[in-house]
């Protein structure tokens, strides 16, 4: 497949070119080029540059607010709850990522709701900034019914990622960001756009069979990861950041939607920790020993969540990003 290599400068000046010419005001603009590239800089393709696409056809589809500003709401002393008004999350998140700290730290632990948010982005960028302070963080959020319950052969779930930081002073975070289905939905599309067949198991087409085309099981099902230990984790998202926040399933997201193709619209749920009010003058001799378990890990072998990115961020920083020369064509087509 014909690539092309950006430094990160072009990249964003690519996506905030494209984006601010399909009308999204400057802050939306810059908050989403920001906010893929840096997906594509850290190694993240199913949540980069070939987000823009979407993002531009979800604006002419009428489900996105071009402009809408978010409004921060103090709700309760461990709840804040930001309403996004319509918009992508991201400025919403920006919003009341310092109020969401501030609680933490005052009262141990706190919650933000980002509600009426249209949602596409991975959840590990929100997580970051949580453990940069000395946080611990879960964040999640539902999406379109695009996945079937462990035993169904009916899209249901949303692939309602789930992500965990672990602050890690002088090191890059602990931090994983998982869809709960077998695989982000982006994931199968890339494997589509490339021409390449999935892993089995991820997968159903539109008559419950199982399948590794890509382009029957964005038309069937998508399943669970680990059946229904997947499946749980997945209903516990759409409760969670949804019925719990005021905001919507991933039925009644798909159904907002009404086959526009717009990308998902709804709430998604941070919660954050603050081990120094759990722990008091012995927070750092508790950290140190999960220090202890990570090391028992990588003697194995196994690998840190968050490592691999930070490593794809150092050497994307110097050689650039590289992208299918298709994709690099329609995002050009569209500014
Ligand atoms: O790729 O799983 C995905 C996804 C979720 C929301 C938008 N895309």
């Amino acid at each position: 497949m014909k690539q092309i290599t950006l430094t990160l400068d072009e990249a964003y000046d690519l996506a905030y070119r494209v984006l601010r010419h399909s009308g999204f005001s400057e802050l939306h603009a810059a908050a989403v080029a920001r906010n893929t590239v840096n997906g594509e800089r850290d190694g993240c393709a199913s949540h980069g540059l070939y987000r823009i696409p979407g993002c531009v056809r979800t604006l002419r589809a009428g489900k996105v607010s071009p402009d809408a500003l978010p409004t921060l709401q103090d709700s309760a002393p461990a709840v804040v709850k930001v309403d996004a008004a319509g918009a992508f999350s991201l400025l919403a998140w920006e919003k009341a990522l310092p109020l969401l700290v501030e609680k933490t730290q005052q009262g141990g632990i706190a919650a933000l709701a980002i509600n009426r948010c249209v949602h596409f982005s991975a959840l590990w960028a929100d997580i970051e900034p949580l453990t940069e302070q000395g946080l611990v963080a879960l964040a999640c959020t539902p999406s379109h019914a695009w996945v079937a319950p462990a035993g169904g052969t009916t899209p249901l779930f949303g692939t309602n990622p789930l992500a965990f930081g672990w602050p890690r002073p002088g090191k890059a975070p602990f931090i994983f960001d998982m869809a709960t289905s077998a695989a982000a939905r982006g994931e199968i599309d890339l494997h589509r756009r490339a021409g390449k067949s999935v892993p089995p198991g991820w997968g159903l087409d539109s008559e419950g069979r199982e399948t590794t085309d890509p382009a029957r099981i964005l038309e069937g099902a998508m399943l669970p990861f680990g059946g229904h230990k997947g499946s749980a984790l997945a209903a516990m998202v759409e409760l969670i950041a949804g019925p719990l926040i005021g905001d919507m399933t991933s039925q009644e997201s798909l159904d907002f939607d009404a086959g526009a193709g717009g990308l998902p619209y709804g709430g998604e749920l941070i919660i954050a920790m603050d081990p120094r009010r759990f722990l008091g003058d012995e927070a750092d001799t508790h950290l140190a020993r999960s220090e202890t378990l990570f090391s028992a890990m990588t003697a194995q072998g196994a690998r840190i969540p968050g490592e691999r990115r930070h490593r794809e961020r150092a050497r994307s920083e110097v050689e650039g990003v590289t992208i299918p020369a298709a994709l690099y064509q329609e995002i050009v087509a569209l500014g």
